[in-house]
C-alpha cells in the first residue's frame, strides 16, 4: 500500500493538499482548530483528529499515519517446490537368463503437498529386445530381458508438479552354451493331447527352434516350434506325435534350426513319457517333482481309490462319454486305468 493522497480537513469541511506534505503557504492563511489526516489509497486506513492552535504550529503527524503509508512488504513466498532427486544406480552386466537387480534411489522435499509423495516408474529407453520389470513402479526392483545386448533403463520420479530422471546401463550377455530352460511339469501322456511349457529367456520371434526327446543319446521325437513370446515355448503334442516313441524316461534338448548351442534343463531332469492312469509311484509325496514312474500297478490303484468321487485333477483321466465324468474319479477313471493296465 502507498499513499494516494493525504488528507487535512477541517471539522467537517474537505480541504485536501497534495501527499505528502502540506503548502507551507497555506498554514499561514489561516487557522483552524481541528485537522483530520486521512491516509488511503482508495479507502480510509488511518483517520486521526489534529489540532492546530497557533498560525505557527507544525502539526507532526503521528506514526499510525505515517505508517500506514509505508509501502507494506509482500508476504514471504511459499518455499519452491524441488524437483525429486533420482538416482537409478550404478551400470551393471548379467548374463541370460539372469535378472539385473535395479537398486534406484529417490528422495524430495515432500513439496508439492498435497500430494506430499513421489511416484516412481522404470521404462526402458533402449535394448535390443522386450524389458520385464518385476514391479515398475519400485525404487528397487528387477529386470529381466528378452535379448542380449546393451540396454539403458530410466527411473523416473515425479512428486506430482515435477520429474526428474536418471538412467542406468545394463550389458546383458548371453548365457554360455544357451539360455538354461526349465518345464512346466515333467511328464507327457503318449495317450492324451496335452501343451508343453518350456520357460527360458531370450528366445527370437523370429527364429524356429526343434524340441528333442532322446533316449540313450538317440532322437525318439522332435518337433519344430516358433516361440510364444521371448520367455516362453508352448509344444502341443498329440498321441500321433509320440506314437514311435515309447513308453519311459527322456533327455529333452532345445536347439536353434540354424545350429547353434544345445539348451538342456539346468538339473539335467528327464521328461517320463508314460500313459494315462500313472499317478503314482510307491513312497512319492507331494514334494516330489515326479510322483510317476511308467508304472501302472497297485500304487496308482490305491491313489485313485483315496480319491474316489472327489475332483482331484491327477486322477480324472477320462471324462467318459459325453464329458459325463469330466471332474470327477469315478468308474470311467477306473476302465481307463485298467486298460493302459500293461506296464
Ligand atoms: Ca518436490
Ligand atoms: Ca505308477
Ligand atoms: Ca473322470
Amino acid at each position: 500500500m502507498k499513499i494516494d493522497q493525504l488528507i487535512l480537513t477541517r471539522e467537517n469541511t474537505p480541504f485536501s493538499f497534495e501527499h505528502p506534505f502540506m503548502p507551507a503557504s497555506m498554514w499561514n492563511d489561516r487557522k483552524y482548530s481541528y485537522f483530520y489526516a486521512r491516509v488511503y489509497d482508495g479507502v480510509v486506513t488511518t483517520h486521526r483528529r489534529y489540532e492546530q492552535r497557533a498560525y505557527s504550529d507544525v502539526i507532526e503527524l503521528g506514526p499510525e499515519v505515517l505508517l500506514a503509508g509505508q509501502p507494506i512488504p509482500p508476504p514471504p513466498p511459499p518455499p519452491a517446490n524441488e524437483a525429486p532427486s533420482v538416482n537409478a544406480g550404478p551400470d551393471q552386466s548379467v548374463t541370460l537368463p539372469g535378472a539385473a537387480n535395479l537398486d534406484g534411489a529417490v528422495s524430495d522435499d515432500g513439496l508439492p503437498n498435497p500430494p506430499g509423495a513421489v511416484t516412481t516408474t522404470w521404462s526402458k529407453v533402449s535394448g535390443p529386445g522386450t524389458v520385464i520389470f518385476a514391479n515398475a513402479s519400485a525404487v528397487d526392483t528387477t529386470a529381466i530381458f528378452s535379448a542380449d545386448g546393451t540396454y539403458v533403463l530410466r527411473l523416473t520420479a515425479t512428486d506430482g508438479a515435477l520429474s526428474s530422471s536418471d538412467d542406468v546401463a545394463i550389458t546383458v550377455g548371453s548365457g554360455v552354451g544357451g539360455s538354461p530352460i526349465s518345464f512346466d511339469r515333467l511328464h507327457l501322456f503318449a495317450d492324451k493331447s496335452d501343451t508343453f511349457k518350456i520357460m527360458g529367456s531370450g528366445f527370437s520371434l523370429t527364429e524356429d527352434l526343434i524340441f528333442r526327446l532322446k533316449s540313450g543319446g538317440i532322437e525318439k521325437f522332435s518337433k519344430t516350434i516358433r516361440p510364444k513370446d521371448a520367455f516362453t515355448i508352448e509344444l502341443s503334442v498329440s498321441p500321433s506325435d509320440l506314437a514311435s516313441a515309447p513308453i519311459g524316461f527322456y533327455d529333452a534338448e532345445l536347439q536353434k534350426v540354424s545350429g547353434g548351442p544345445v539348451i538342456v534343463h539346468p538339473e539335467g531332469k528327464q521328461i517320463l513319457l508314460t500313459k494315462l492312469g500313472d499317478l503314482w509311484k510307491r513312497g512319492a509325496s507331494d514334494l516330489d517333482e515326479q510322483k510317476r514312474d511308467g508304472k501302472i500297478d497297485t500304487d496308482d490303484v490305491s491313489r485313485m481309490l483315496t480319491q474316489w468321487n472327489t475332483a482331484d485333477p491327477e486322477a480324472d483321466i477320462n471324462p467318459g462319454p459325453s464329458g459325463i465324468s469330466a471332474g470327477k474319479v469315478d468308474i470311467f477313471d477306473a476302465n481307463k486305468l485298467m486298460a493302459n493296465w500293461t506296464l
